[in-house]
């Protein structure tokens, strides 16, 4: 791959057309979730020829340690961004709930599409089929790594126990059901569903027993902010409610300057649907819908984060969090 130089190709005709590569992580869900972007792309752009480049992340090559003792903050994003620097690719897909919510100077976010299910989901041994978190034996160990679900459901549910379970989502399920360490394993239901393995979901966690993570659910296409061809070829793709919601939710984690490696859950709801027919656009482009959030209800949305981060500041968050870090780092 050559570094700084877009790539092109000639057509049959002599016309030479640029290649549009798209960067992913290459585990199977990453390879998934990119997938279904470029097949949305190509549909709404059939002339554009867009290539996907699958890359490793320091989060897939680390696979031992829990994600928030690693203490990278863009864990499974910074390589990603160094291939996008030097125009080694020109859009990345992520989970927008592990890009940190400040990104480095140079890139920005061109789409939130649509979001999935964004609650957590309780997949269980198949020896516990027909149980729930509250059926499960006393002292019955579920696996998950996320600080935020174990914190949650602890409180929740304290007859269980809550160990580390590290690796991909097919690695962990291998773990959980041939070996006997874990009764259950809690997942997000979209990476779940993407996988094709809705199947083995047991249980849907409401809010008022686990609240997801920040963007949770949602994809999310990163650029390079000076590519304003890109960002406007981009912005069909945002779903307006999806995109409202994380920049509220966004908003609120970094004024309260959390990051994977802290306890913060979120339950975001649009309300004023209204207010979203304000802010749909008709786009020129034939049988497309380009929904442009208006930039009032968006400041909207991240002036609510910010509120509501100021409030839990002001009633102790901030040295909840402090010792949570100090836990973390002890750990
Ligand atoms: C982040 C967390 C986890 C991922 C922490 C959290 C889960 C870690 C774990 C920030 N990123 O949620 O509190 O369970 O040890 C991740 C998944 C998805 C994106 C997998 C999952 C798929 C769902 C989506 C890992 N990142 O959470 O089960 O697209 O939102």
């Amino acid at each position: 791959m050559e570094e700084g130089l877009f790539k092109y190709i000639r057509n049959g005709d002599g016309k030479v057309s640029r290649i549009f590569r798209i960067g992913t992580r290459k585990s199977q869900l990453a390879r998934i979730q990119t997938d279904s972007v470029a097949d949305k792309l190509k549909e709404l752009y059939p002339d554009i020829i867009f290539e996907i480049v699958g890359m490793s992340t320091i989060g897939d090559k680390i696979l031992d340690t829990a994600l928030s003792k690693i203490g990278e903050k863009s864990l499974f994003t910074k390589e990603l961004e160094n291939a996008l620097e030097k125009n080694m690719v020109d859009l990345v897909v992520h989970s927008l709930k592990d890009l940190p919510t400040t990104l480095p100077p140079g890139f920005t976010i061109a789409a939130v599409l649509k979001r999935e299910n964004p609650h957590d989901a309780v997949v269980l041994h198949p020896k516990n089929v027909g149980k729930s978190l509250e059926t499960l034996s006393e002292n019955s160990v579920i696996g998950t790594s996320s600080l935020r679900r174990a914190a949650q459901l602890k409180k929740r549910f304290p007859h269980l126990e809550f160990k580390d379970i590290r690796g991909n989502l097919n690695t962990r399920l291998k773990k959980l059901d041939e070996k006997d360490d874990f009764a259950a394993i809690i997942l997000a239901a979209a990476g779940l569903r993407r996988m094709g393995w809705e199947n083995r979901i047991s249980q849907i966690l409401e809010p008022k027993d686990c609240m997801y993570a920040v963007g949770q659910g949602a994809l999310a296409v990163e650029v390079r902010a000076r590519d304003t061809d890109i960002l406007e070829m981009l912005s069909v793709l945002n779903d307006g409610d999806t995109v409202l919601r994380c920049i509220a939710e966004r908003a609120f984690l970094r004024h309260l300057e959390g990051g994977c490696s802290v306890p913060v859950a979120v339950h975001t709801e649009v309300k004023d649907s209204q207010c979203q027919e304000e802010v749909d656009e008709r786009c020129q482009r034939v049988g497309v819908t380009t929904v442009k959030v208006g930039g009032e209800s968006q400041d909207k949305a991240e002036r609510l984060g910010i509120d509501l981060a100021k409030l839990l500041l002001s009633k102790g968050a901030k040295e909840i969090l402090t010792a949570a870090r100090q836990q973390n780092d002890a750990r």
